[in-house]
Order: structure tokens, then sequence, then C-alpha cells
């Protein structure tokens, strides 16, 4: 029965419906799904698959030599510009790495996301569906060896190689996801849209980006508008959103535009096609299709601006600087209407070499982004240095282009491949090399004792090494108990943190960690003290509960410096929230139990994870500044499942306060208060399936799991950025 393939009336859209999710029923119910994505079982190379290990085997100077010829073999489906793809890798390589945002550590080159709707179909990735089209025969060689993200990465690198240009290195390691990440991109229900600002002008959320659809900025100024001041300060905001100083941005905006061409032959409204995600079928992935003209070459219609910066776009040179300062651009329209500037000396007409049309040339441009660069003072006195000083310019390029593609992939640990720059910088929040043997387990087991004498609380201890470990993020690998940085700035200093109790707290641990150092032979270092901290808190405090547990721990940790930790760049992993403490500021970009969420996204964890470790700390006390809201327990200090069994009791009934966002519970039939609590508490009774979850651990079959599941959880959290033991 059915349609047959073949028949007339085929239709490969034909479906009676999809299954609809709460989220359409109950649009402000929970939504988990963050903590389910890249669920192994979507990669075809299974979850023991090493990426970095297969990847560290490649001959890279083969592979760099493989791309290097794709570059200059001109398709005639997609002819090259000047006969060099060079240009259009770099777009793509920027652009994959480009949608990284410091302030939740989300977006950039890893898991070759670029390749994924929704972001291989946004408006400002047009064409670049061709650069990884043309870059296949390159992936299809090396396979599993070589994901997407390292080969979009490394493809811009060997561009500007083959341009003339010196990098500053290159690092593989970045496996691919088999499905695209759940990101806020923001609010917006349209593409280059902008509905994200306050009213001065400042973006609300974590987004880089001005514009749905935008990697950071619209080029023809804001909203459209062609003023380069304006212009200057989105391109200010948007790029200090990925931690990009001014000098990096001029180096980035002037080095990139340096090579290759925009294109707008064509009005974009007339000729061009959907997006690859909307596009028919026939095309195969293939988006923007054009059909004026051949539809490519000197009719290739991808932003709607039109021309060259430069008069070699294949040629790394200072020509993009010189061009800026050197004439007077004057406001005017590319083929397609788009805003861009020319210079208003005719005889430039005749400057750059047209890219497909023997014979012809055409007169430089820029965008008003570009004149912003020109406009701006700040930014026009870097111009002018990088111009008196083109090595200058050279190695502020190269060090840019190497944060910005390599930003999100963490620290050196991570890097894999013969060309890893050895220099170290700031921003990787370098740690010092591990020296000397590392203690034993039976000194781990001593140092636990001496811990426990300090007269520290279980609460203290735990909360301790929870406020050093969970500011890991695992969206760029950032943050975590490795280096101690919980006692150094910014860290030290965190509202979540409660500053005073923590000083405190690790001066009684360094204490420990000194008298240690100085009897044994081999030294410990505060890092590995604070998690053997909570390690001996949760054993403690399963023991006053009446339970033997033993809390696994791997030394190797080691201590940074302040030198080595960049303030500003750390100021980024504050957290606005923090369930697992309950805590909560205004400062948050979601409600309190979607930041509880994002926040376990961070970390990393389950659904089961989430629960058992949020249920297990609330009997701890671990809460910020020692509030009891969630603490569903006579023992407090002890871990317990008392925080699901009292949760899901119906002794108990529960009921809002005056206080917004504080909850009441009572005895059901005597009226007595008994606790208080938070979004994050009750919404483990509420939503269903967080519910089912809690019953799990509430069951009275499940004493052990409960304690099994819990310090499983902890450890993860313990070791997110262990590196070196992956
Ligand atoms: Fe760029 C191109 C925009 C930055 C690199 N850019 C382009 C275009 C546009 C833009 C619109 C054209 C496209 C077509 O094709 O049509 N950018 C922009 C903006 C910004 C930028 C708005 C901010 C301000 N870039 C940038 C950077 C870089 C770049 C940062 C690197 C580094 N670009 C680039 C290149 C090109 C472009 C290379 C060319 C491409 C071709 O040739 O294809």
């Amino acid at each position: 029965a059915g349609l047959m393939f073949g028949t007339a009336s085929m239709s490969v859209s034909a479906s009676v419906g999809e299954a609809k999710s709460n989220q359409f029923w109950w649009p402000e119910q929970l939504n988990l799904a963050p903590l389910r994505q890249h669920s192994p079982e979507s990669n075809p190379y299974g979850a023991d698959f090493n990426y970095a290990k297969a990847f560290a085997k490649l001959d890279l100077a083969t592979v760099k030599k493989d791309i290097e010829t794709t570059l200059t073999d001109s398709q005639d489906w997609w002819p090259a510009d000047w006969g060099h793809y060079g240009p259009l890798m770099i777009r793509m390589a920027w652009h994959s790495a480009g949608v990284y945002r410091v302030a939740d550590g989300r977006g950039g080159a890893a898991g070759g996301q670029h390749r994924l709707a929704p972001l291989n179909s946004w408006p400002d990735n047009a064409n670049l569906d061709k650069a990884r089209r043309l870059l296949w025969p390159v992936k299809q060689k090396y396979g599993a060896s070589l994901s997407w993200a390292d080969l979009m990465v490394l493809a811009g690198n060997v561009a500007l190689e083959s341009m003339g240009f010196e990098t500053f290195g290159f690092a593989g390691g970045r496996s691919d996801d088999w499905e695209p990440d759940l990101v806020y991109w923001g609010p917006e229900k349209a593409f280059l849209k902008d509905k994200r600002r306050d009213k001065f002008g400042k973006l609300k959320g974590p987004m880089a980006a001005v514009e749905m659809g935008l990697i950071y900025v619209n080029p023809e100024g804001p909203h459209g508008k062609p003023d380069p001041l304006l212009a200057a300060n989105d391109i200010r905001m948007s790029f200090g959103r990925m931690a990009m100083n001014d000098e990096e941005i001029v180096a980035l905006i002037a080095g990139g535009h340096t090579l290759g061409k925009a294109h707008g032959a064509k009005k974009p409204s007339d000729c061009i096609g959907k997006e690859p995600a909307a596009a028919p079928i026939e095309q195969q992935g293939l988006g923007w299709k054009n059909s004026c003209g051949t539809g490519k070459g000197a009719d290739a219609t991808t932003s709607g601006l039109e021309g060259a910066w430069t008069v070699t776009p294949t040629r790394w040179s200072t020509n993009y600087l010189d061009n800026l300062m050197n004439f007077n651009w004057v406001l005017t329209k590319s083929p397609a209407g788009a805003k861009q500037w020319i210079p208003d000396n005719p005889a430039a007409a005749n400057l750059v070499p047209d890219a497909h049309i023997p014979g012809k040339r055409n007169a430089p441009i820029m965008f008003t982004t570009d004149i912003a660069l020109k406009e701006d003072p700040a930014f026009r006195k870097i111009v002018e240095r990088f111009r008196a000083d083109p090595k200058e310019f050279d190695l502020a390029f190269a060090k840019a282009w190497f944060k910005l593609t390599h930003r999100d992939m963490g620290p050196r640990a991570r890097y894999v491949g013969a060309d890893v720059p050895s220099e170290v910088l700031l921003w990787q929040d370098p740690l010092p090399e591990a020296t000397g043997k590392q203690i034993s387990e039976k000194d781990a087991a001593k140092l636990k004792k001496q811990i426990l004498k300090t007269g520290l609380t279980t609460s203290e201890l735990v909360r301790t090494a929870w406020a050093s470990a969970a500011s890991h993020r695992v969206t760029d690998m950032r943050g975590g108990a490795n280096g101690a940085r919980v006692r150094l700035e910014p860290q030290a200093s965190w509202a979540v943190n409660n500053p005073k109790a923590l000083s405190n707290a690790l001066a009684k641990l360094e204490d420990v960690q000194k008298a240690w150092n100085k009897k044994s032979r081999r030294d410990v270092s505060l890092a590995d003290v604070i998690v053997l901290a909570g390690a001996a808190g949760i054993e403690q405090a399963a023991k006053d509960a009446g339970m033997k547990v033993a809390v696994p721990f791997a030394a190797g940790r080691v201590d940074a410096s302040q030198a080595q930790t960049e303030v500003p760049s750390f100021a980024h992993l504050e957290p606005k929230a923090d369930a697992f403490r309950n805590y909560f500021t205004d400062a948050s970009y979601f409600g309190p139990t979607e930041m509880m969420v994002d926040k376990a996204n961070m970390l990393g964890l389950t659904v089961p994870e989430m629960t058992v470790l949020l249920g297990g700390l609330r009997s701890i006390n671990i809460n910020y500044d020692g509030s009891e809201h969630g603490v569903f327990t006579d023992k407090p200090g002890t871990l317990n499942n008392d925080f699901f069994t009292n949760l899901l009791d119906m002794r108990y009934t529960w009921s809002k306060t005056n206080q917004e966002g504080i909850y009441q519970g009572k005895e059901r039939a005597s009226g007595k208060a008994m606790w208080t609590a938070t979004p994050v508490d009750l919404i483990f009774g509420s939503n269903s399936e967080l519910r089912a979850i809690a019953e799990v651990y509430a069951s009275a079959d499940a004493k052990q799991k409960f304690y099994d599941d819990f310090i499983a959880a902890w450890v993860k959290v313990m070791q997110l950025d262990r590196f070196d033991l992956k």
C-alpha cells in the first residue's frame, strides 16, 4: 500500500505529522534536552574511539600538501576567484571558530558544528557549503583521523601559508559532533533580526553576535546604517565578547580582509535560493543556488557586497592598511544594492584585477566595518602602528588568528600534532609542569586524616572542593580544580564562593599541605589537597550517616600562580547561578531551573547525575551563605537521601511564601513548618521526568545506589579538567 517510487504522484514530503515535544504543549516546562546531547549512540565511531590518538598518527605535512593542492585546483562547479580558494577557506575557518563566545564558552570550531544545521545555513555562512564540499576529497582520504572540526581550521591555516603568511601554528584534537549543540543563539525568531539589546544598545544574554544568523556584526553598519563610528562600537562589543582586545580586533579584520573578496554581482532577492537546511532535496546539501547568469564565478552572490580590499587578494601584504589610510572613502552601492565604500579618486578604479574576467579591473572596496578601523581613534592608532611596522602587524595577526581558532579547545594539554607552537600564551590558562613524585594512595589516606583534624566541617570541606572543581565548563574546557585557582583572583572573590569562609577553609588546607611537604619526599599540590578535602568530607559525611564509602582520588594536580591567570578572562567563568549551592542572581540569563540545567550541561552531567549530586549536596549542605533552603534533613552535614524521601513524602505540603522564589514545606497534619525551598529544589518533585529520577533515589532499595551514584558523579566533576588522565 501507499505511494510507490517512480509514480507521478510521488511526494517526498507526504506525512501525517510528527511527534510533539512537551515544550510544544507547555512551552514553560523545563527542558532537560540539553543534558541528553551527544549520546555515544549517535557517534558512528563509537564511545571508545580516541580521536586525538588517531590524529596524532597522521603525517600532518602530507595532509597540508593535500589541502594546498586543493586550494589551487579550480573546479568548474565553483570556479576559484583568481584561481585560489584560499580566501574562501579563511572565511570558513573564521566563521567556524568565530561563533565562540566567552560568556558561556559555547560556539567555536570544536565539534565541527559549522557543517551541521543551523550553523551551516545561517545567512552569514552563505556559500561556505562550497568551501566544505571542495575539501571533501581530503576529508574522505583521511576519514576518522581528520575531523571536520580540525580540517576546517587547518584549511584556514594552509590557505594563509600558501598565500605567503607565516602562521603561529596549529593544534589538532577537535573531535566531531554528530548532532547540533543546543545553543541559545538569541531571542529572535527570524534571521538577521536584532532583539537582543538593552536600551543602551548592549547585548543581553551570552551572545557575541549582534543579529541572529551573523557571526559578529553587520558589515554595512548597525542595522544596515553606514555609520563607521557606530560600527566601531558594535565591533568592540561583539569581538570583546570573545575576549578580543582592540589590537586583536584590528589585526583580525585587517588581516582577514587583506585576502579575498566579497560577492555581490546580483541582487540576492532576484537570484538566490534557499539555504542548505531548506533547499530542495536534489541539491544534496548545497544551498544558496544562484539562478542568475552562470550562478558562479563572475556572477557569484554571497553577502551582496562586491569587490576586493587589496590589489593582491591572494598574496599576504599590508595593502589593506595602506588603502584604508591613503584613500578618501566615499559611500556607494554594490551591484546587489548593498552599502559599501570606494576611493573618491577615479584612478583607483583600475587597481584590482577582476577575479574572473581577464583584462577587467575594479576599484578596491571597504565595508562600513572596515572604515570603522580608520574612524575610531583607538583603532586608527593601531592601524597606523601596524602600517609603520609590518612585522608587528604580522605577529599580531598570527597570534590573534591562533587565539581565534584555538580558543575553545581549552588548555594546551588538549593540543595534538606536529604544528603545536611551543610558546605558552596567557589565554590558554597555563599550568606549571607537574614535577617530582606523586603522592601514593597511602599518602592520600594520611592526608585525609590530617584534613579532618583541621576542624573544618564536612560542609566546609565539600563546599571548598566544589567551589574549586565546579568552575570548570566543558563548553570551552576552562576552569576546574587543577591549578587551585580558587585561591587566586578573581575566583577567590566571587560572591558564590563566600570569599571569607572560603579563605578561612583554604588557609587550613594550606597548613595541611605545607606540613606534609615539609616532612614527606613526595610533594602534594594545594589543588590535590582541595580535592582530597572533598573526598574526606564525603567519606566522613557518609560515615556520620552510618555508611562506609570510599571516594576515588587521582593525584597529579598542580598549582598555578596569579601571574598565570588572566583575571578579566577568568571573570567570565563566574557563575551567575549554581543550583548545587542553591545560588541564583539577577545576572542570570534564564530562570533558576533553566540555569540549573545550564550549569549541569556545562559540567557535562546527565539528568540522573545532576539529580543525585544536587540531592546529596543538599544533605551535606554546601549552600551559598549557609542558607537552609532544600536541606530537607534533620542531620545536615551527613550524606543521605533525605532530600528525595522527604520531597516525595505526602506527609508534607508546599506553599509559596511572601519572599519571591522561596517556598515553605509544612507537615500536612499538624501544620508545623518543616523546611524552606527554592525552585531548584521543588522542581525535582514537580517536573515529571525529574520526579521519576528522584523516586529512584528515594526508594527503599536505593541506599547503596544513592551512595555509589553520588560518588561517581562527584568524582566526574572533580576530574573534568584532568586531560592528563584521559
Ligand atoms: Fe570578513 C569576506 C564581513 C571580519 C576574513 N567578510 C567577507 C565578506 C563579508 C565579511 C560580508 C564577504 C562575503 C562574500 O563572499 O560576499 N568580516 C566581515 C565582518 C567582519 C569580518 C562584518 C567583522 C567586522 N573577515 C573578518 C575576519 C576575518 C575575515 C576577522 C579573518 C580573520 N572575510 C574574510 C575573508 C573574506 C571575507 C578571507 C574573503 C572570502 C572570499 O574571498 O571568498
